[in-house]
Formats: C-alpha cells, structure tokens, sequence
C-alpha cells in the first residue's frame, strides 16, 4: 500500500522548506518506518512540484551512488535519480553561501547534455548515441538530515540530496572524446584532495544513463534533448567549509570551481 497524499504532500513540504532555509530535519523514516522507495520518489516528485509552483524548471537529472566509493561513504548501496532544476545550477566560479547549506559537500562528475529523447530500455551504447556533449561538473549535495543520517528512503525523499550543480565551460562532443577513463583531480584550496577515473562511475558513464533512463522507463517516463544529466559522484564529497574554493579538473575536459562563502 502507498503511502496517503497527505503523507507525501506533508513529507515533501518539510524537506522542500529545508532546502529553501538550509535547516536539518529529522530522517522522515524514523516517524514513519513503513515508507517504501516508491514512496520516497512521490514525496521526491511533490517536492519538485513545489518547486515549479515558484518558477523554477527541471533542466535535468542527476544519479547518485554510482561509484563504490560513494555507496560505501553514505551507506547505501543503491544508485538512485534526483531533479536537476535552473535555480540549483551555478556558473562556473560562482560563490556560495555555506549559511544556506546544512552540511555541504562537493563531488566531481561527469555531466551529459542530451541531444536526442532517451527512453528506456537503452544500453549504454545506445544512451551514448542521445549524448550531444560532455563536460566536467562539480555538484554540492547537502543532506537534510540531522547528525547526516539517512537510508536510501530518506535520500532519494530528498531530491537524492542534490543543493547546487556548475558544469564547466568546455563541452565535448563524444566522438571527439572517449570518457571511459579520464582522470579526474578535485582540490580544495588548492590540495588535491581526491583523485579518481571517470571509469569509477558505474565503470563507464555511459552506464550510469543506460540505468537512468531505464530506472525512468519503468515509470513510463524518458529524457529530452537540452537535458542536463549528472552522472554520479566519481570520488567520495569532500566537507565544504566557509572560505574553501573547490576546483575539479577533468582531462579533455577543463576545469570546473566554486568559492564557498561565508
Ligand atoms: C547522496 C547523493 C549521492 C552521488 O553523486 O553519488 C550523489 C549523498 O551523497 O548525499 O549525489
Ligand atoms: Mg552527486
């Protein structure tokens, strides 16, 4: 049995005010421990609909928890899809503001802008031929939650706890590029402080919109062109403090930063 509308609507208005003040929440699955993944992708989906009612537009999707590293940093072992709406993207070298954050943290991704319509059932090869360009991204996922504990539920109810994206300004053609191995440094403050293989995301990010659009396509949904598609985080995220600037850099695809302020 799915969860009542009022459930979802009451569920989906908490986490979207928490987004919109940068406040924690207590995990929803402890109040009410029988919400299923279906559930959490309507309290997910009533929560981009609150969003829409203020103007904003999906321009994407992103996956999360495609690469080991990833499932094995927040525990869960699942990849799961999240919106992707104009008011979460940022120009490259934008600032942020760490007091509208609860606890963020910055990943390096692969991004995929869409040519063509994507339905599922795809492989990765027939995805990638949907890919008009390639680019580095940088996403900051801030959970929500409390004491940042949270199962797969509670995430994917969260918009797969996705704050901001900003893709770099180098875009690939994929013939030009094969994307299956490049290296990819993320730094902060000018450290490296995380070192990784695009092949780290779901062993080839082809693969991690294969699965995308055919998570969709048992939803009857599919992807358009124009859209904005994160592939995953490639490397554990790293904690973001007031001051840090963070910039990733792909090979053949340039580089990608942000200053998180005060
Ligand atoms: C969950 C979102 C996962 C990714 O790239 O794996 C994600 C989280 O880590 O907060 O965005
Ligand atoms: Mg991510």
């Amino acid at each position: 049995m799915s969860a009542p509308t009022e459930l979802v609507a009451r569920l989906a208005e908490l986490l979207d005010v928490a987004a919109i003040d940068g406040h924690a929440v207590p995990m929803i699955t402890i109040d009410n421990p029988s919400l299923t993944e279906q559930d959490a992708y309507a309290i997910q989906a009533a929560s981009v609909a609150r969003r829409l009612e203020r103007g904003e537009r999906v321009i994407g999707l992103k996956m999360g928890l495609t690469s080991r590293t990833k499932m094995e940093q927040v525990d869960v072992h699942r990849p799961l899809f999240g919106h992707l709406t104009d008011r979460m993207q940022r120009s490259n070298g934008a600032a942020l503001s760490h007091a509208r954050h609860v606890a963020p943290r910055v990943e390096p991704e692969i991004v995929f802008v869409l040519a063509k319509e994507l339905a599922g059932p795809v492989t990765s090869a027939q995805a990638m031929d949907a890919v008009g360009g390639v680019a580095a991204a940088l996403e900051v996922v801030d959970s929500r939650y409390e004491n940042f504990e949270f199962n797969l539920v509670d995430v994917v109810a969260d918009n797969a706890q996705s704050s901001k994206f900003i893709v770099g300004d180098v875009l690939r053609r994929p013939e030009e590029i094969d994307v299956s191995n490049l290296g990819m440094v993320l730094e902060i403050n000018g450290s490296i402080v995380q070192i990784a293989s695009s092949a780290a995301i779901y062993d080839h990010p082809a693969q991690s919109l294969a699965a995308l659009a055919n998570m969709l396509a048992d939803r009857g949904q599919s992807l358009g062109p124009g859209q904005v598609i994160l592939c995953g985080g490639a490397t554990a995220a790293m904690p973001l403090n007031p001051g840090d600037r963070a910039r990733l850099r792909v090979d053949e695809l340039g580089s990608v930063s942000i200053w998180m302020g005060p």
